[in-house]
């Protein structure tokens, strides 16, 4: 099929279903291998993946960025930015517990979130944006492929949900004046895993919030009032441990921490 036709309706519902598959049994699944997997079709293929959650009583509750940090960027060997979706169910608390067999091959991520008071996708103009945030807080993502080995093209991991599975957030506080170069450290038990910056994320968080804006509206994302937002990774992921605290720390914003345990 040539670029920028539609995606056959069931070739898309195929591979949604797959996808949704692979997750609930925990058992990765090889990249897709057709010519009519586009970014248009991908963001499809997402937006069935979260039908068929929400069809299973799940809630949407946020969209997070993915590659807006070069750290990310050349981890994964993908350069362009991604939006994905979160649900209820994706939610560990802060101070919670996640046991680590019930994914494939988990890893974490230290985040930046924002609490978004208006809805994302029915903002007019840039300028209402940073407004539109009511308050920000330290999170951390886990993110876990779908596909073998972690490894997918830009297209594949959009198809996925951009390789969502679970997020904390710490406490909410008011915005501060500025929220770039806030210094982020993740640590598993005592040990620091990954050091950073916010400025890591495009310059700023707000860049991110300014292009999940752009991104939620391109590509049909409900991101209504309410929803968390994570900006994407400052850094790179790291590997779930097998069990222990997993922590991190956002300079000026606060703490945030889960247990994982082996199942
Ligand atoms: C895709 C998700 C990227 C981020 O924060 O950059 C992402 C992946 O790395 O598997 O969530
Ligand atoms: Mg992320």
């Amino acid at each position: 099929m040539s670029a920028g036709a539609a995606a056959p309706r069931e070739a898309v519902a195929a591979l949604a279903a797959a996808l949704h598959q692979a997750r609930a049994q925990r058992q990765p699944m090889p990249q897709p291998d057709v010519s009519w997997l586009d970014l248009p079709a991908a963001y499809a293929v997402q937006h069935a993946g979260i039908a068929l959650r929400e069809a299973a009583g799940e809630r949407l509750s946020g969209a997070k960025m993915g590659f807006t940090s070069r750290a990310k960027m050349a981890q994964m060997g993908v350069h362009e930015m991604i939006i994905g979706q979160l649900t209820d169910a994706m939610q560990v608390e802060d101070g919670g517990t996640l046991v680590r067999n019930q994914a494939i091959h988990p890893r974490v991520e230290p985040e930046v979130a924002m609490l978004l008071g208006r809805e994302l996708h029915a903002i007019e103009h840039a300028s209402q944006l940073v407004g539109a945030v009511e308050a920000v807080a330290p999170a951390m993502e886990i993110i876990d492929s779908r596909y073998a080995d972690f490894r997918f093209s830009l297209d594949a991991v959009v198809a996925d949900n951009t390789s969502g599975c679970g997020f904390v957030v710490g406490p909410w506080r008011r915005v501060p004046p500025a929220l770039d170069n806030l210094g982020i450290v993740m640590q598993f038990d005592a040990r620091v895993r990954q050091l950073g910056s916010s400025a890591a994320i495009l310059g700023s968080p707000w860049r991110a919030l300014h292009a999940a804006w752009q991104l939620a509206r391109r590509h049909g994302l409900k991101v209504s009032a309410g929803s968390v937002l994570l900006a994407g990774a400052a850094t790179a992921a790291d590997p779930l441990p097998a069990a222990g605290l997993v922590q991190a720390e956002v300079a000026g914003l606060g703490r945030v921490s889960f247990r994982v345990e082996g199942g």
